[in-house]
């Protein structure tokens, strides 16, 4: 399995660069096979390493034509080309480098670098893909002003865009032109964009808070102009956003983004032209879901908040690669609750961290939120460097509170704007701003795992004081045996009987917040400690991890009519959420005992009551769908040592039904209540009534009675907008109603045939159909002609969801998916390796199952261990390997 080149990277060994980059110009000759970069680089010698060390430039899969140095040719032992690097060994101090090389954007299907998208031109540079364009110094330390001038057929590629501002544009022989771009902003060669196509465009301008008009541009394929208006809005809302709570203006005159199918993840913030997959910048009513809508408001405003928190301050070097995603991610989560409903963004936000980043946290890829060694830092964009990198972001936030953690932003921006900094150069500025000691809180940036907290509470009527005794301890992960004690926030309330908050004094231990207040955040620094309140009238029910304010497990011996009491009154509208998530786990957990011990599992009548009581409770919509919705079965596996999966799906399952049954008059009343009139608006109100509508329909269709069944196909067939076509066609497929199923299917086959992103969806709803013939059709389905294994979303839609969320079928106990995973992962990473390594996760899960699935899905792993690998799979692998 190993290449020669799988070297490990350490963190410790970082040195600055030998030479520093003083402008670079760049001239691309584009042809889909035989692309020629020049390029022109002033090079001076850093004063911080040492003299006479040579020029080292990396470089991967180009064809050297020539190298120059001050106008003269260098002859072939005058420097050193090997597969990763150009070595001059004599240069000057200060000096003029010309390379000319030749590259074959057609053939390149790992889509880093420039390659090629259906008949367009487009790059992608991060982490390390500008050295497949040149030669540089490929780091993101060095940063550089950077010009550059494109030339293309003027007929095939009428649109030729880079970085920065048009300078100069003209037509040459052959039927080509160029245009010449110059940003003005020196940049890391990571931010590096090109697109030449045959595009069209959607206009807008916003002015910025100092007046200044920026053109906004949307880039397309010409059918999908559109579906630009919803990106655009979004994007005028960032700009907006962005000026009024962190202060930041937007500095060039143009912004725009492209869109592009062949992409290997959401979208990419280049300074001046973001390229976006295009499932992250188009839609339309009828084309995209609700779903759709708030990923293309969120993806938007991230990449446009990485011009600050990204670009004007870069990283360093990789490991830092959280300091600004992490803190990105913190922005756009903060942008999103802000324009929709904040409780249920944060509901969103946990459940996929506690779901996804905590399974990452406990298996064999852990690693800490700035890792301090790799092979492949493209393996590293993951959800802990996302987002349990954004939690850490927001414990520091909550800690500061609001004004302090702004004073903390400026500073940091301020201080550091144009250079390539360190994750403590984040923390100092917040520590400058504020005062506060975050020496012990660094240990979340280098400890990996998921801390877990056991909380027990003691009442004393006597004193009237309530003592909560919190241990912490952060469970041994491959790289890191021995973890210290933690800085936590646990923001805590007590509620009295009423379901009031009562006022906190706290006697013992440390705290924000104001004695009397009716939540404190407990500064949890030891492996134990004991935080006294005191004037405490009656035994409280205590409210732990308000907000989820640390990204962490807590347990508490809870009684169920403690839940239940916490689910219909905490002030917490994410800890209301949370009690009902806990009071289904135990339920559906003592569903799968009597499943295990061959009984019937049975759900608790409690459990039943108390979704009955939601109904009653004059919840809003968007909070009313959150809460009737089941812990997925991901969710609930993360609850076992030994992961019951065919249990698991069977009793929730049989917990639907259950409720569907006893629920069905407040269901269909739900039903009733929420649909909608009028034009379709991705507004919350609205997204709130379909989605509670469609989770009662859905829950409905459980019982599959002839009513249900029709209700969805009416909905099917007579939905304006995709979300309620989408679930209604999802409810069809998913029952066992064959007929309508496959007549459903054929339909939006017939109806979508000619847009991709809604096929994405049609093989998305087939691939997790939780039916025994699933892996059978998701074969078929490979041959479909909208299916592609070179287009990562059609891999995504189809195989990835397939093994990620259908669970009981991909774990199937003859070994048959993980056979089909590892056949699929093999193929694909001659061709994208960044892809394969991404899609192998859930064959190297393996530690929960039992030994039977155990040993069948090391058995797969060890098969691909075999094989010749990319350095991305290599890397995965061998840590997954038992
Ligand atoms: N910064 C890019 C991710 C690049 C991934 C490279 N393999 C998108 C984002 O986080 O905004
Ligand atoms: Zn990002």
């Amino acid at each position: 399995m190993s290449a020669d080149n799988n070297d490990v990277i350490y963190l410790k060994d970082y040195l600055p660069p030998a030479f520093l980059v003083q402008s670079v110009d760049l001239v691309f000759d584009l042809y889909p096979h035989e692309t020629r970069v020049q390029s022109r680089i002033s090079f001076n010698r850093n004063a911080h390493r040492d003299a006479g060390l040579p020029l080292e430039l990396h470089g991967s899969e180009l064809k050297l034509i020539s190298v120059a140095i001050d106008g003269a040719v260098l002859s072939a032992d005058q420097y050193q080309v090997t597969g990763e690097q150009l070595i001059i060994p004599n240069v000057p101090d200060q000096f003029v480098l010309e390379t000319e090389v030749e590259i074959d954007p057609a053939n390149n299907t790992s889509l880093e670098g420039l390659y090629r998208s259906n008949t367009m031109f487009c790059t992608q540079c991060e982490a390390e893909g500008f050295r497949k364009i040149t030669y540089y110094p490929d780091r993101p330390d060095v940063m550089a002003a950077f010009t550059t001038k494109v030339i293309a057929d003027k007929t095939e590629y009428p649109v030729l865009l880079s970085n920065g501002n048009p300078i100069e544009k003209g037509d040459l022989d052959n039927n080509r032109h160029f245009v010449t771009w110059q940003d003005p902003f020196d940049k890391p060669a990571y931010l590096f964009a090109l697109v030449a196509g045959d595009l069209q465009v959607v206009k807008d301008t916003f002015t910025t808070m100092s007046g200044r008009n920026v053109a906004l541009e949307i880039w397309v394929e010409p059918e999908n102009i559109t579906k630009c208006d919803h990106a655009m809005a979004s994007l005028k809302a960032s700009m907006k956003w962005d000026e009024e709570v962190y202060g930041r203006e937007y500095d060039l005159d143009i912004y725009m983004i492209v869109a592009v199918n062949d992409f290997n993840m959401g979208a990419m913030e280049n300074k001046g032209l973001n390229i976006f997959n295009s499932s992250c910048v188009l839609a339309r009513p009828d084309t995209a879901t609700d779903g759709a809508f708030q990923r293309i408001e969120g993806v938007v405003a991230h990449e446009y908040f990485h011009n600050w928190s990204g670009n004007r301050v870069t990283c360093r070097d990789w490991f830092q690669l959280s300091l600004k995603e992490g803190f990105t991610v913190y922005r756009d989560q903060c942008f999103s609750a802000d324009m929709n409903d904040a409780a249920v963004k944060r509901i969103e936000d946990v459940a996929m961290l506690r779901t996804a980043q905590f399974a990452e946290d406990a298996g064999p890829t852990a690693h800490p939120v700035r890792p301090d060694h790799f092979i492949e830092i493209s393996n590293f964009y993951t959800l802990t460097i996302y987002e349990k990198g954004s939690e850490i972001v927001r414990m520091i936030a909550n800690l500061l509170g609001p004004d302090l953690f702004r004073k903390g932003s400026d500073l940091y921006f301020e201080r550091h704007d144009g250079q390539a900094v360190t994750v403590e150069d984040f923390v100092a500025a917040m520590a400058d701003a504020s005062g506060i000691d975050f020496t012990q809180f660094m240990r979340w940036y280098s400890q990996a795992g998921t801390p877990q907290l056991t909380v027990s509470g003691e009442y004393d009527a006597a004193d009237k004081q309530y003592k909560l005794t919190i241990k912490q301890q952060t469970p041994p992960t491959k790289d890191q045996a021995e973890k210290l004690p933690l800085h936590i926030p646990v923001k805590v309330g007590l509620l009295n009987a009423a379901g009031d908050d009562l006022p906190l004094n706290l006697s013992t231990g440390e705290a924000s917040g104001e004695q009397g207040d009716g939540d404190r955040v407990l500064h949890l620094r030891e492996a134990e400690q004991t935080f006294i309140f005191e004037g405490i009238e009656e035994a409280p029910v205590p409210s732990l991890l308000r907000g989820f304010s640390a990204p962490v497990k807590l347990s508490f011996g809870y009684s169920q009519a403690q839940l239940l009491h916490l689910m219909r009154h905490d002030s917490d509208g994410f800890n209301r959420w949370d009690a009902g998530q806990r009071l289904a786990i135990d339920a559906l957990k003592a569903m799968v005992a009597q499943f295990e011990a061959g009984q019937m599992p049975e759900l608790d009548s409690a459990l039943i009551d108390a979704y009955k009581g939601l109904f009653a409770a004059g919840l809003e919509p968007a909070i009313l769908a959150e809460m009737l919705v089941l812990p997925g079965e991901a969710y609930l596996a993360e609850q076992f040592d030994v992961v019951p999966v065919d249990a698991i799906h069977a009793c929730r399952n049989i917990a639907r039904k259950t409720l569907a049954q006893a629920l069905s008059s407040e269901l269909e009343q739900a039903v009733v209540a929420n649909q909608l009139s009028g034009e379709y608006r991705p507004v919350a109100e609205d997204i709130a009534k379909r989605r509670l509508k469609n989770i009662c329909q859905s829950y409905l269709m459980a019982l599959e009675t002839e009513a249900a069944v029709e209700r969805s196909w009416q909905q099917f067939t007579t939905a304006d907008n995709m979300t309620d076509q989408h679930a209604a066609l999802t409810a069809l497929v998913h029952s066992k109603q064959d007929e309508k199923a496959k007549a459903a299917l054929e339909s939006f086959e017939q109806q979508w045939k000619d847009d991709a992103l809604v096929m994405d969806q049609w093989f998305q709803v087939q691939a997790s159909r939780p039916h025994p013939d699933a892996l059978a059709r998701v074969k078929a389905l490979m041959e479909h002609p909208a299916f592609s294994l070179k287009n990562p979303n059609k891999v995504r839609s189809l195989v990835s969801v397939y093994c990620n969320q259908n669970r009981v079928n991909f774990h199937s106990i003859d070994g048959l998916s993980y056979q089909f995973l590892a056949d699929v992962v093999l193929e694909l990473d001659a061709m994208n390796p960044q892809i394969a390594s991404r899609l192998i996760t859930p064959l190297t899960r393996w530690q929960k199952m039992d030994s039977k699935r155990q040993q069948l899905m090391q058995t797969e792993l060890k098969r691909i261990a075999a094989a010749e690998l990319s350095k991305d799979l290599f890397e995965v692998v061998q840590k997954a390997l038992p």
